[in-house]
């Protein structure tokens, strides 16, 4: 029995008994509380059918919130121009005041302030329109990684993206053990302007009570600050992960098969926004298990992993026929897809920056009406297509197991225009930590409101989500993998990014593929290395046949030595950047992991003294 059940039986009219039958008196709690604040004019709330499904469809487009464009099953849906990216300055964790100390510099306000802002901001907000009540599960649901998700929302936008990205969780509730266990979110896009999109982004806000697990966002409508279930819930999970010893991570997860060896080896792989976990995950030959976020735990003694989502809120820019075929063609077809923040042309189809093909002069786009030339671009950098995972034809056939795929390698990378070589193995797990993860750095791109091509500290490509003090989050990554021992993966490293010194990319979009092929091939002991200060590198022969061989591409020797060299200058740098950062951002970080990094540092000026600065392939074997 609810407090609320009234209040509920009226909003909910005829949806209400769906409701009840779940008899889940901390969920009935939250949707009536949070109704009598927001006070839609009606709910309608949601079990698994199709019915409710294509309800919440409907809706979307008969308010405007999507438009059907030509293509059947596909629609558009624009945010306005200041709602194209994740709010990071209004994007803060509710911690009472006596802890907040405690966070570093996480972007904290204190619980008593964030809940009467909420009350205020949230009140009647939803006034006047029906608010969908619906629920969710991260990850499969019934399985060891599964967490029930309640959303309430506005914005049929909103429960219709979810709808694409996560599996339905009716079900789950009615049947999981646990029935208090579980994350809440609430939403509005609060006063719609004369286009449908916000019209008081002054007051968006997303605040995020971690020790009630729940979630509140108002007066923004692009996903990445509405949907509950993405970063979110991801923001959630790591904190909850953090209490419980297992891991949530931007990450995607994918195998690449080897069919000549008839093996197939599951790797995942930690990049920032934008910087390169869907296009790895999609490369052609490979299988994809998500893109997005993953969840680590320890199943029977394995390290495994599963994907989040369902779905893909993929980037759109440069998405073409050459460099991500797969989920091109995956665009043209008439499945429910909703395109995001892109141009419609005269012929209502979507046209975007970089899709290969001549697009239209004149259209609509997340500004209004458009014409070629102006300053407005035909679509955003941060436009995105929201597709389920099951219409791509390279899903590996694991995807959606409940336990997961076990890893066997892990890689982390982020735009690096100058220090990271191509790829490298590390020494170990912790080395891998330590070295490639806590110290990555980026430079930032459109997925976040803010200047682009700034290079910052990306500690784990996760900052932007870590709920709780940096250094127990960095304590409990390498804890995690020792107890895998001799069967924990491999730690390798990546940089897509590297310039030349005349500013251009060293290597094209597919290049991935031979980093990947030779990170498979050592898993299974197969490639010889050249030994680095930091890792292994592979030999130029091996790396030159797999560009013939998966790319018919030449390589040269050149071009391999100026992006496999070590530069020690650059190494001392970021090293002392990523001491500096960790003193100030993360009070609980082990001195043990200062202690590496200065002893890495001595390592780096000796090999500086020995080499003249730049260490060549083969060369460190012989100095060191
Ligand atoms: P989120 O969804 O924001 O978490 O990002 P993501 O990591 O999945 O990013 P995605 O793979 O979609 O990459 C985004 C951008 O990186 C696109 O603009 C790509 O064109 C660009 N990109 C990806 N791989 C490469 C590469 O190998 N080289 C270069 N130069 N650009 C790349
Ligand atoms: C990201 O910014 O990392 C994304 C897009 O994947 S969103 O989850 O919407 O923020
Ligand atoms: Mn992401």
């Amino acid at each position: 029995m609810s407090k609320y059940n009234a209040l509920l039986q009226k909003k909910l009219g005829n949806t209400y008994p769906k409701l009840a039958a779940l008899n889940n008196e901390k969920l009935a709690d939250f949707f009536g509380e949070y109704i009598e604040l927001c006070n839609p004019d009606s709910v309608y709330f949601c079990d698994d059918s199709e019915a409710d499904a294509e309800y919440v469809r409907r809706r979307a487009v008969g308010l405007g919130e999507e438009k059907p464009l030509t293509r059947a099953n596909t629609t558009m849906h624009y945010d306005g121009v200041g709602d194209q990216a994740r709010d990071k300055a209004n994007t803060r964790y509710m911690v009472p005041a006596d802890r907040i100390a405690a966070m570093g510099k996480l972007n904290c306000i204190d619980t008593e302030a964030a809940m009467a802002e909420i009350k205020t901001i949230m009140k009647d907000i939803m006034v006047g329109k029906q608010a969908i009540a619906k629920l969710f599960c991260e990850c499969p649901t019934h399985g060891p990684f599964s967490i029930g998700c309640a959303q309430l929302t506005d914005s049929c936008y909103v429960a219709h993206s979810e709808d694409i990205l996560y599996r339905r969780g009716y079900r789950h509730f009615m049947d999981m053990k646990d029935k208090n266990d579980f994350f809440r979110f609430c939403h509005s896009a609060g006063e719609p302007d004369e286009n449908g999109c916000c019209a008081n982004l002054q007051h968006r806000r997303i605040y995020q009570d971690l020790d009630n697990n729940i979630v509140f966002s108002m007066n923004a409508q692009y996903a990445g600050n509405t949907v509950g279930l993405k970063k979110h819930a991801m923001r959630l999970a790591i904190n909850k992960a953090g209490r419980e010893g297992w891991l949530c991570e931007h990450m995607f997860v994918m195998s690449v098969p080897n069919k000549a060896k008839a093996r197939s080896t599951y790797f995942v792989g930690a990049f920032p926004s934008a910087c390169g976990k869907t296009s790895t995950a999609m490369i052609p030959g490979e299988k994809i298990v998500g893109d997005d976020i993953a969840y680590f735990k320890n199943i029977n003694g394995e390290f495994r992993a599963a994907n989040v989502e369902c779905g893909i809120f993929g980037i759109i820019k440069d998405v073409n026929g050459d460099d991500d075929p797969v989920i091109y063609a995956t665009l043209h077809e008439p499945k429910e897809m909703i395109f995001s923040n892109v141009l419609t042309g005269p012929d209502n189809n979507p046209y975007w920056d970089g899709m290969g093909i001549e697009t239209p002069k004149t259209g609509v786009n997340y500004a209004g009406p458009w014409t070629e030339g102006g300053k407005i671009p035909i679509s955003h950098g941060n436009a995105r297509y929201t597709l389920r995972m099951d219409y791509l034809k390279n899903l590996d056939p694991a995807w959606n197991d409940k336990k997961g795929v076990k890893v066997d390698g892990v890689l982390y990378g982020g735009r690096d225009s100058d220090t990271c070589v191509p790829c490298e193995e590390s020494f170990s797990w912790e080395d891998g930590i330590i070295m490639k993860a806590c110290t990555l750095e980026s430079e930032t791109t459109s997925a976040t409101i803010g200047k682009e091509g700034v290079r910052v500290p990306q500690p784990m490509a996760n900052l932007d989500f870590i709920t709780y003090p940096l250094g127990d989050y960095i304590r409990n990554n390498i804890e995690f993998g020792k107890q895998f021992g001799a069967d924990c993966p491999k730690i390798f490293s990546t940089n897509y990014f590297l310039r030349t010194p005349a500013g251009k990319f060293c290597t094209g979009k597919l290049a991935k593929k031979v980093w990947l092929h030779w990170f498979e091939g050592r898993v299974h002991g197969e490639y010889e290395a050249w030994e680095t200060p930091t890792g292994f590198i592979p030999k130029y022969e091996d790396v030159k046949r797999l560009f013939k061989t998966l790319l018919a591409e030449e390589y040269a020797l050149e071009d391999y030595t100026y992006q496999f060299s070590f530069r020690c200058d650059s190494w001392i740098a970021k090293l002392e950047r990523a001491k500096a950062f960790f003193a100030e951002m993360a009070p609980a970080l082990a001195e043990e992991v200062y202690t590496y990094w200065d002893k890495k540092i001595a390592e780096f000026k000796a090999a500086k003294a020995k080499s003249g600065g730049t260490v060549k392939p083969g060369e460190w074997e012989k100095i060191k």
